[in-house]
């Protein structure tokens, strides 16, 4: 169809699922090709020059990047709005999604998910141990202590449930699925935020979903997908 939305990347990503989910919330209907980057082919770097996902296609029109594409579909469909109507509440939904896009990326992602899951699985190469060490001991606990003072004791970073959120509630996942545990009794109020996160409906499906594909070869993730999405 003309008009169908698909996002190309697998919801293994937080990036990929960060959009998703905001298809998910805003009730678009959606298709999902699980392309791993790293697997990518030529057709792949031309819709991806930096070869990276999410793209997101609707028939010749295609559009890389999950901040660029969260965007695109606040305006495309602004019902259930995930940039909040306050100036400032817009403003700091948007920093929330830089630092986790950002400096969670560099600092969590990369160091532990990637680390962890990525390169002995899909690389085969080995895990860098000092890299995860690293992470988990010091620049882990800044990002807790920082989240810590920002997340209220109810609902979310800028009220109502942002793009902010979901961008963190993202990447942070990704950590426990490289065996990270979050030590509630010294981040209680971060812990009790993402418990919150997590049952979002459209969260915890796509979490389900990420969660079924781990440890599965890469083959087999269309199918996963293509099961999931039409259950
Ligand atoms: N700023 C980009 C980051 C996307 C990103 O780094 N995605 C990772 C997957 S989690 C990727 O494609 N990595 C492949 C690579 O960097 O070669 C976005 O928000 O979409």
């Amino acid at each position: 169809m003309k008009d169908e939305i698909t996002i190309i990347g697998t919801p293994i990503s937080p990036y990929v699922r960060k959009v998703l989910a905001i298809l998910d919330i805003k009730g678009v209907p959606f298709r999902c090709h699980p392309q791993i980057p790293f697997l990518g082919d030529d057709d792949f770097t031309r819709i991806s020059p930096l070869r990276r996902i999410p793209v997101l296609r609707i028939g010749d029109f295609t559009l890389p990047d999950s901040t660029v594409i969260a965007q695109f579909l606040e305006e495309k469909f602004p019902e259930t709005p995930l940039y909040p109507g306050d100036i400032e509440a817009r403003a700091r939904a948007r920093w929330f999604e830089e630092y986790a896009d950002d400096h969670l990326g560099r600092n969590v992602l990369f160091p532990l998910f990637f680390q962890r899951r990525v390169r002995p699985v899909v690389l085969k190469e080995p895990t860098d141990e000092a890299i995860v060490d690293k992470a988990i001991n010091e620049d882990m606990p800044k990002v807790l202590d920082y989240l810590e003072t920002e997340v209220p004791d109810d609902g979310y970073l800028c009220g109502t449930l942002s793009v902010g959120d979901i961008a963190i509630g993202s990447i942070m996942r990704n950590a426990f699925w490289a065996d990270w545990a979050l030590d509630a009794s010294r981040w209680p109020r971060v812990a009790a935020y993402l418990g919150r996160l997590y049952s979002e409906p459209a969260i915890a499906r796509l979490n389900k979903l990420a969660e079924s594909m781990l440890g599965t070869s890469p083959k087999e993730h269309p199918a996963i997908v293509e099961k999931y999405f039409a259950a």
